[in-house]
């Protein structure tokens, strides 16, 4: 599906809006810091990097703040990369029911979602570095724009398909999977001014579940959306759970693939340095695995890495973590072992 000579285009996202803790806005650099750059050229590829520092434009909530004594409203003053002080008025960012930060949320993803719809339509794959989950509302929009068919692999521990009304929590990386879809409950503002469903519940499926909410299971079961959890690795092996996942959702192997990857999909013991970890994960194999399998596949047109935080915990977590983010998108980029 891609174009010309295989090009990459990664975009950072130092966002942590969709949920409680900072941090998570300080991987995309980490990761680059890590080498990515040279890795994925190494593979063949031709790299583009671009960190998302539109971003700091947003009127809402720092993010990440310039200073942890940085007014959540009221007048800022950011430098941008080039050391240029800009004023940045803040406004507040009320919660709209149960939503936390819906317009920041709403913004960032307006702006990945064209980035990355942008970087697409190039020929080339978008290799989007988050930040939060939350991101997938943009990023999966944004690679539905240029390839109306593609499937949706989600590798995660949680199942992300939350509503505004069913979500507990409040953060909106725990929803996106609900307003790709357009699921009842998600037709409000500020999303609907930009966000149309874009994905149907055959177009899904989830590896590496065990973490997922009452009200999301519902979800699931009402409108038959496949998920390989935890417990179908066990049962059938990762092998035969990734092909299982393909024939679902692309049987021929013809259409093109978004795949979503969460690390806390990864056990906890490989990738600690995440939000939200859950034990019982894929092992750094089975994790890697995945990707491999979907590069194999030649149908891989955009990917995620998602949820590394760089703020958690000891060195050694915070490396573990960043090499495995690292590893996985080599992986999802045909990194090959033989
Ligand atoms: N289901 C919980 C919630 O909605 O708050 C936890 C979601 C965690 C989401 C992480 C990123 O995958
Ligand atoms: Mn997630
Ligand atoms: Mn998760
Ligand atoms: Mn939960």
């Amino acid at each position: 599906f891609l174009e010309g000579k295989p090009t990459v285009g990664i975009v950072g996202c130092p966002f942590s809006g969709g949920q409680g803790r900072t941090g998570v806005d300080l991987a995309p650099n980490k990761l680059i810091s890590a080498g990515l750059v040279d890795q994925l050229s190494s593979l063949g590829w031709e790299v583009h990097y671009n960190s998302q520092e539109k971003f700091i434009d947003i009127p809402y909530n720092p993010i990440p703040a310039s200073s942890p004594s940085a007014p959540e409203t009221g007048t800022e003053v950011v430098s941008d990369s080039k050391d240029k002080e800009k004023k940045i008025q803040r406004l507040p960012d009320e919660d709209i029911g149960k939503m936390k930060k819906p317009r920041l949320v709403s913004e960032v993803n307006h702006i990945v979602s064209k980035e990355v719809e942008g970087i697409a339509k190039r020929g080339w794959l978008p290799l989007t570095l988050g930040g939060d989950h939350s991101l997938a509302l943009g990023t999966v929009s944004g690679t539905k724009a240029k390839y109306p068919d593609a499937c949706l692999i989600w590798v995660d521990a949680h199942a992300d398909i939350n509503t505004p009304e069913t979500t507990d929590s409040g953060n909106l990386h725990g929803c996106p999977v609900s307003f790709l879809l357009g699921l009842e409950g998600t037709d409000v503002e500020p999303f609907n001014k930009w966000l149309k469903p874009c994905l149907k519940p055959e177009e899904i499926v989830y590896i590496g579940l065990r973490d997922v909410d009452g009200p999301e299971k519902e979800i699931l079961k009402k409108h038959g959306i496949k998920a390989f959890s935890m417990h179908h690795v066990d049962k059938y092996g990762i092998g035969k759970v990734v092909e299982m996942a393909l024939d679902h959702v692309n049987p021929d192997r013809s259409k093109p693939i978004h795949l979503s990857y969460d690390v806390d999909a990864l056990d906890p013991m490989v990738a600690p340095s995440t939000g939200t970890p859950v034990r019982g994960g894929l092992t750094f194999r089975e994790g890697h695995y995945i990707t491999e399998a979907l590069a194999e596949t030649g149908c891989l047109v955009s990917v995620d890495i998602m949820e590394v935080n760089p703020s958690l915990l000891d060195p050694g977590s915070v490396e573990k973590t960043v090499a495995a983010g690292c590893s996985l998108a080599r992986a999802s980029l045909g990194e090959t072992l033989l």
